[in-house]
């Protein structure tokens, strides 16, 4: 056997013990939900056949061709019976693309399809596209709504200067995208989501209208829009469902996460928040409930994070953040939550619909001061000692 051949079945071999290594509960218990001691996908899960050319004449060295970096920011959907993952997948020359990872059970053995998705442009082609929410809609399609970034041609002289706007595809067999115009918005839009149903006859959109790229300006927060026409979709009038407070973990920035999960109490609502630091933005994950005959009426809002960098997480190309786009609610009230830890990996959570409900309604509210964070906290002392004297 020549070198090249040798090196070759190693490289398949360590490969494929990857991706059948099976994922084991973490044990540190919260009651809220259950992480798991393996990332499910990373830039090593990415097919060998995208990284290198398996010619042993035009690679002799059997080199890796193109490298990847990262997989990230996940929309996520059951199908078919399989758990589906639309990753953010970055390669080395930080372009990100989508490619679609499926998993069994959910929690491990994602493989990748063979191919990334090839998703067609709007009339101005973008430079990077990102971070995809999936809705299954009541109209029959898959949408798939990510942001689209183009440089930003009135600054010519400042090549960090971008404009977020979110990209409409629509699918029924994550293979054959349709691409719609991008959704027209006097702000820069990121982290747009499509509401499942329609309301009042309408599409319904969760904005997130930036001043900047990233600067957030005077307003912002998560936005609610109403869409007359999904193929050509414009922002009329937008109206904030969950605005940013000062010295909370959404001070600086939130946006929705995932597609909501309709529950038989209300819609569930993963986002993230955003707050600056001496080290950069931190990025963690909250959770709100909006009433289910009104999804821009807030009847639950949990105080501080849901979810934050836990251990290795804090670490990768850009420390200090965990971001969720995708979790699937599957029919036995079960729910995965996909999220990605420093824009690096992606990890599994797993919980109930029944405990995030509990969760929204029962954690005290952010009453925005220390005092008020005390009280909290004595009302609950009081309230074990209580039931300690009763038994
Ligand atoms: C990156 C995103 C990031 C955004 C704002 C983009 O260029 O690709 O990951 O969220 O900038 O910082
Ligand atoms: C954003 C998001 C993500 C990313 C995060 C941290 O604004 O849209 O793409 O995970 O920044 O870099």
């Amino acid at each position: 056997m020549t070198e090249f051949k040798r090196n070759l079945k190693a490289l398949r071999k360590r490969h494929e013990a990857l991706l059948a290594e099976p994922n084991k509960a973490v044990e540190d218990y919260n009651g809220i939900y259950t992480r798991y001691v393996n990332p499910v996908l990373t830039a090593e899960h990415t097919p060998l056949e995208w990284r290198y050319d398996f010619n042993e004449k035009d690679n002799p060295y059997l080199m890796q061709r193109i490298m990847m970096n990262a997989t990230l920011n996940s929309g996520a959907i059951k199908w078919n019976g399989k758990y589906l993952l639309v990753a953010r997948v970055e390669g080395a020359d930080r372009k990100s693309f989508f490619a679609i990872a499926e998993s069994p059970n959910g929690i491990d053995n994602f493989r990748f399809w063979d191919e990334p998705i090839t998703m067609p442009e709007d009339n101005v082609p973008a430079t990077n596209i990102y971070d995809m929410r999936l809705t299954a809609h009541e109209d029959g399609w898959i949408y798939g709504i990510f942001c689209a970034e183009r440089h930003d041609e009135t600054q010519p002289g400042n090549l960090s200067a971008a404009t977020a706007t979110a990209g409409i595809a629509r699918t029924k067999d994550f293979v054959n995208w349709e691409r719609l115009p991008d959704l027209q918005s006097d702000s820069q839009q990121r982290n747009v989501v499509l509401h499942p149903e329609f309301v009042n006859g309408k599409y319904a959109l969760y904005t997130r209208p930036q001043e900047g790229f990233i600067e957030a300006g005077t307003g912002s927060g998560i936005g609610w829009a109403l869409i007359d026409d999904i193929t050509h979709a414009k922002v009329e009038k937008e109206e904030i469902i969950s605005p940013r407070h000062y010295h909370t973990i959404m001070e600086v920035k939130n946006g929705e996460g995932p597609q909501p999960i309709k529950t038989s109490q209300g819609w569930l609502h993963l986002a993230h928040g955003v707050r600056a630091c001496a080290s950069g933005l931190r990025y963690v994950l909250y959770m709100y409930m909006t009433a289910l005959d009104n999804p821009t009426k807030v009847i639950a809002s949990p105080g501080g994070y849901f979810l934050a960098p836990w251990q290795n997480e804090y670490i990768g190309d850009v420390m200090n953040v965990v971001f969720s786009n995708g979790w699937i609610a599957d029919e036995h009230g079960k729910v995965f939550i996909y999220y990605a830890s420093s824009d690096t990996r992606m990890h599994v959570a797993t919980t109930t619909v029944d405990r995030l409900v509990d969760y929204c309604k029962n954690t005290p509210k952010d009453r925005f001061s220390s005092g008020a964070s005390v009280e909290n906290i004595k009302k609950l002392i009081k309230k074990n000692k209580t039931n300690l004297e009763k038994k």
